[in-house]
């Protein structure tokens, strides 16, 4: 029998999800995944976009859910791609964005985590800044071999600790300290 949860985290994207689990777990929180094919409203704001998709997560999932909007904004760019992040990269991609980027280089990596339950969602914001690498490094996923987060001289892909400075750790712990204190305040 499927093991249930009493959190569900619903995306496309299960890269997403894994690390929002391993995440969570260092907060004693367990994370189901609720596969769900978002339709993205037409926003510049990561936070409208969030708070539609875990309204429209919650009337499928119909249990306490969470889903996360994220956009690489590039300073030289305008902020592109932002809230088109998902559509950029899988039209140009990061050999693209590479092409796009010239000599200003500093970007932001943000995350938005709407938690839903039924009610008005709960925003929960996560910014990462950095800088685009000249070439991509490493292996991983997404925009991964090509933001190097402030402080650091490696790619989100080269880097072993990734999930205790990204953009989603940041709102993520935002959140599980706001649903911790919820729950012990019995509402
Ligand atoms: P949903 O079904 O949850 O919406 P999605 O992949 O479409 O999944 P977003 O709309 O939030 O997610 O798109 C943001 C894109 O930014 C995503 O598709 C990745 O390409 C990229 N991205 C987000 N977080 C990333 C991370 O930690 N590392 C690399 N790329 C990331």
């Amino acid at each position: 029998m499927r093991k249930s949860f009493d959190l569900y985290f619903a995306s496309s994207n299960k890269n997403k999800y894994s690390e929002a689990r391993e995440i969570l777990s260092k907060f004693n929180l367990s994370l189901g995944f609720f596969e769900f094919a978002p339709v993205e409203i037409q926003s510049h704001s990561v936070l409208e976009i969030a708070a539609q998709k875990s309204l429209d997560a919650y009337v499928s999932c119909k249990k306490p859910v969470i889903v996360e909007d994220d956009g690489l904004f590039i300073q030289s760019l305008g902020g592109f791609p932002g809230p088109y992040s998902s559509y950029v990269f899988k039209t140009i991609g990061n050999a693209g964005i590479l092409r796009l980027v010239k000599s200003k280089r500093q970007a932001e990596f943000h995350s938005v985590i709407s938690y839903c339950d039924g009610k008005k969602p709960v925003l929960f914001q996560g910014i990462t800044k950095g800088v685009i690498s000249k070439k991509q490094r490493g292996k991983g996923w997404g925009y991964d071999p090509i933001f190097i987060p402030r402080g650091k001289s490696k790619t989100y892909a080269e880097l072993d600790d990734k999930n205790t400075i990204s953009h989603r750790y940041k709102a993520l712990g935002k959140f599980a300290r706001w649903f911790d204190m919820r729950k012990s305040s019995g509402r």
